[in-house]
């Protein structure tokens, strides 16, 4: 089953939004496999952003991302990944879609409040990045078969 790594970042969970984002991947459908509150290195967080690290805005991306704590979850579904960024929503909250997290919840981009793994093969970076495998449940809840 296809999994993907989503990040709520310091402004989300400084914000308090961290039930309201785990809400809506759950009552989606999708499963929780991976959950932990970090407080992030410089060296992971320049790891995770490393296609960024040539762009204007890198250094101050890690050094947001390292500010204050953040929550790191693998979630679980068919078609998780692609599914995830459109629940997320466009990079820039004042165009992302209303209905996305970052449509409701946000107003800067450089205060977007989630990150989500852009591609299957990012996400499996990402995970192993992000996890060691002992941190990560594999489990079907009951439900599934009222899902597909
Ligand atoms: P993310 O990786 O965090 O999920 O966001 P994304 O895929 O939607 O956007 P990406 O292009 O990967 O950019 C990574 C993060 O860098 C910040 N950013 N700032 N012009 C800017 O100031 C700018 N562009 C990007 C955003 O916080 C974005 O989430
Ligand atoms: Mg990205």
């Amino acid at each position: 089953m296809e999994r993907t790594f989503i990040a709520i970042k310091p402004d989300g969970v400084q914000r308090k939004l961290v039930a309201e984002v785990i809400r809506r991947f759950e009552t989606k459908g999708f499963t929780l496999v991976g959950l932990k509150l970090m407080q992030v290195s410089r060296e992971l967080a320049e790891q995770h952003y490393d296609v960024h690290r040539e762009k204007p805005f890198f250094a101050g991306l890690v050094d947001f991302i390292i500010s204050a704590p953040l929550v790191a979850m693998v979630w679980e579904g068919e078609g998780v990944v692609a599914s995830a960024r459109t629940i997320i929503g466009a990079t820039n909250p004042l165009t992302a879609a209303p209905g996305t997290i970052r449509g409701d919840l946000g107003v800067s981009i450089g205060r977007n409040l989630i990150h989500g793994s852009d591609a299957v093969e990012t996400a499996q970076r990402e995970i192993a990045l992000w996890f060691k495998e002992e941190e990560l449940v594999s489990w079907s809840p009951s439900l599934t078969d009222w899902l597909y």
